[in-house]
């Protein structure tokens, strides 16, 4: 899911990694494209823009522009930054419930069915888990399929009911049928 915002931001920071000359203009689009690449990671727009203007007033107050190597002071700034956007500190994902129903929301295309394999054979391989994945998304064709393709590639449960096409109603379905089974559900 970074994969596509981290490839984004390495291409704007490129000019400044460069050789050239670093002034205030490539310092602007820098952080123009550094915005883009957020919006495009679907970060709220005040965020975004909230996110560049810290950097800055960051840059200016550390005097980026006469540092040593304002490329890379520039670049720590924005990792830092980048850093307390997300929280500052790593929590580790909850896994107390009984059982811990983890939704996977977003645009489609944006990398669910995929994250949801990943975190589902991490949790079955190095937290010992036995997740089982929920088939959700019910306006795709293929969908389902998809789920149960990666599950068998991974081993993992897959839960589906094509008929069903209200995904609360799914999700009752499921709970009333595995409630007693100890297991991490994944949609
Ligand atoms: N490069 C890259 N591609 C990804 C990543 N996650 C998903 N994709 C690709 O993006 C497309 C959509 O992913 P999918 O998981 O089906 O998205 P969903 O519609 O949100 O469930 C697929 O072609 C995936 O192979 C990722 O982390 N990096
Ligand atoms: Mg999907």
């Amino acid at each position: 899911m970074f994969d596509n915002l981290s490839d984004k931001l390495d291409c704007a920071f490129k000019v400044l990694k460069g050789h050239g000359k670093i002034t205030e203009i490539n310092v602007a689009e820098t952080l123009k494209e550094v915005r883009k690449a957020l919006l495009d990671a679907d970060v709220n727009f005040k965020v975004a823009k909230q996110f560049t203007d810290t950097i800055k007033e960051k840059a200016l107050g550390q005097n980026v522009l006469t540092s040593v190597s304002p490329g890379q002071l520039l670049i720590k700034i924005t990792h830092d930054e980048l850093t307390a956007l997300m929280g500052g500190q790593k929590e580790d994902i909850f896994l107390g419930g009984n059982p811990t129903i983890i939704l996977m929301s977003g645009l489609q295309g944006s990398g669910k069915t995929t994250f949801t394999g990943k975190l589902a054979n991490y949790l079955k391989t190095k937290k010992g888990k036995n997740p089982l994945m929920v088939a959700c998304d019910v306006y795709r064709p293929a969908a389902i399929d998809q789920l149960h393709v990666l599950g068998e590639q991974i081993g993992v449960d897959v839960f589906s009911n094509r008929e069903e096409k209200v995904q609360l109603k799914l999700l009752k379905l499921l709970l009333n049928r595995q409630r007693k089974r100890k297991q991490c559900y994944l949609n």
